[in-house]
């Protein structure tokens, strides 16, 4: 299994989420990714250190170049030990303002989620990371092997819309990787996160070249409230592209291997050349903000099955908040992706 982390991602560190109006801990911190090294270490995986740098001209069909600057330019403009938390957000009058404080709240999407020094830099490299696997997965594709990829993608990245960041995501890694095969074939995405890939599917929504699919907690009850329910299916050249299956707390390992086995089999009928995997591993029952009961056997199993499709694939890490046991679920995950 080919694995790329960034090891620089520490500088990202956002100091508290803003929850009814109150700071509350961050649940993005940089133990995760450091956890998930050192489990992935332990257990005797080769972890490579991310070398390419990212091409902002390379990922305008998924993010707006406004917002990519926009990003760029405010990180620049902060000092090290600064933030910036939106206040005011969009009330659709259909203007547009330059105001410093307008333009953060335009393209934001909640308070989980503030820019600091290095907010842009920490994302361009975990977008990086995902790219650099996925160029090797392409490659052991065109020498006709379907070899399997993990990129240790820290911020996450599947709840960043085309212009919008939120949900502790900047850059949608996964889609960005998706993009990027997609010029060489048709792409699915597959996302376990507990929460709906609402980024995701927005950037392919109109898309026919790229199958979305995700399996997460019924946006009535969860983050991120505003898509994720069976109905949305796609638009224009995109109907019949974009799956969802929302399920409700408690959910079982033998309830969800039920689901995953049905959206695999959508997924197989769209005949895709390659997968992107996007990985959250707070769909375990220890997960402090989710609602799942999935045991971290079950990541071997759901991993098995999904790697039973036997396509070229790139997993990208998302979510998974219990610093603990974080790595011990992906590599779990990666176990079974193997054999
Ligand atoms: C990538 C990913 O998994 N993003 C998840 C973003 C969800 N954030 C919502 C966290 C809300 C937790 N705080 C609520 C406190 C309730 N008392
Ligand atoms: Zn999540």
């Amino acid at each position: 299994m080919y694995i790329v982390h960034s090891p620089t991602h520490q500088r990202h560190q956002p100091p508290y989420e803003i929850f009814n109006g109150e700071q509350t801990p961050h649940n993005e911190v940089p133990a995760r990714a450091d956890q998930i090294a050192n489990a992935l270490t332990a257990a005797g995986y080769g972890l490579e250190p991310v070398r390419l740098e990212l091409d902002l001209a390379e990922i305008e069909n998924v993010h707006d170049s406004n917002y990519l600057q926009f990003l760029k330019l405010t990180c620049e403009e902060l000092k090290e030990s600064e933030y910036r938390y939106p206040s005011v957000f969009l009330y659709r009058s259909g203007r547009e303002s330059g105001n410093p404080l307008a333009q953060l709240g335009n393209y934001s999407f909640d308070m989980y989620t503030p820019l600091l020094h290095d907010t842009f830099e920490v994302a361009s490299q975990s977008a990086a990371c995902a790219l650099q696997v996925a160029q090797t997965v392409l490659q052991a594709a065109q020498a006709g092997e379907a070899t399997a990829g993990y990129a240790l993608c820290r911020p996450p990245g599947h709840h960043a819309e085309f212009n919008q960041m939120g949900g502790y995501c900047y850059l949608n890694n996964a889609a960005i990787v998706a993009n990027f095969l997609s010029a060489h074939g048709r792409v699915a995405t597959l996302d376990v996160d507990f929460h709906h890939g609402n980024g995701t599917q927005h950037i392919f929504y109109e898309s026919d070249r790229v199958f979305t699919a995700s399996i997460h907690a019924d946006p009535d009850w969860k983050f991120p409230f505003f898509s994720g329910y069976g109905d949305e299916r796609g638009r224009g050249k995109g109907r019949g592209y974009n799956l969802n299956r929302p399920l409700q707390h408690g959910v079982t390992d033998d309830e969800y291997q039920q689901v995953l086995e049905e959206v695999l089999g959508h997924i197989s009928s769209f005949r895709p050349e390659f997968l992107v995997v996007s990985l959250g591993v707070d769909t375990h029952e220890s997960d402090p903000i989710g609602g799942f009961r999935l045991t971290t056997a079950y990541y071997t199993r759901m991993a098995k099955t999904i790697a039973s499709m036997n396509l070229p694939s790139v997993i990208v890490q998302e979510g998974g908040y219990n610093t603990k046991l974080l790595g011990t679920n992906v590599v779990a995950f990666l176990d079974g992706f193997e054999h």
